[in-house]
């Protein structure tokens, strides 16, 4: 085996680019958004429908959404509705251009700042320069969908349980 160039960790393989994304960067799939017209409506139609059940409701003013987050299952993937607050948001302007449906997918991460600046450093472009404020208190950015395959990514850095 021939020796890593300097900047390679001692026990990276050779065979490997010594820049590559670490495989932890995304832990798991938070939860995926969904844009909904109406929130008490959509909320009816899961629990009427699917048997899914809203256990955090809260008002985002800064994303200019109501939001719901229902369990799925054990709950470690969760579903969040997004209502509009007004016809100014990003939400409302999602709604008017492609109508009610999956809006968003969010993928946990331990550190929203350094995971803005890998993709940010492979040339994605992120949504917010510093990490702003999402569901219960954790912190969050935005890959743009455009750079993502037509995904709005969302990164979701949990608040610290400690
Ligand atoms: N998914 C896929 N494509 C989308 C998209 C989406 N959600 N939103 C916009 N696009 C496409 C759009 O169809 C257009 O394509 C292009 O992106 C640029 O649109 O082929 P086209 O027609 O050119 P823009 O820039 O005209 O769209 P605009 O709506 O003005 O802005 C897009 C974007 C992504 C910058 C905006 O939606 C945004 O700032 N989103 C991030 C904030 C957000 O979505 N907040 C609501 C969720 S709050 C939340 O999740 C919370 C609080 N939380 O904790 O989880």
């Amino acid at each position: 085996m021939t020796a890593p160039p300097d900047d390679r960790p001692a026990d990276q393989p050779d065979d490997q680019p010594a820049d590559r994304v670490p495989t932890d960067l995304l832990l798991a799939v938070d939860h995926v958004g969904i844009a909904v017209p109406d929130m008490d409506e959509a909320l009816a139609f899961y629990a009427a429908t699917f048997g899914l059940h809203a256990v955090h409701e809260e008002v985002n003013a800064d994303q200019g959404v109501r939001e719901a987050m229902l369990a799925v299952g054990d709950g470690a993937t969760q579903l969040q509705l997004l209502a509009p607050l007004s016809p100014e948001s990003a939400l409302a302007r999602f709604l008017d251009r492609s109508g009610p449906g999956l809006q968003q997918l969010a993928y946990r991460v331990t550190d929203v700042l350094q995971a803005s600046a890998v993709l940010r450093e492979r040339g994605l472009r992120l949504l917010y320069d510093e990490a702003r404020p999402g569901t219960a208190g954790s912190r969050i950015n935005f890959v743009h969908p455009k750079d993502a395959g037509g995904v709005l990514v969302e990164l979701v850095e949990p608040a610290s349980t400690a």
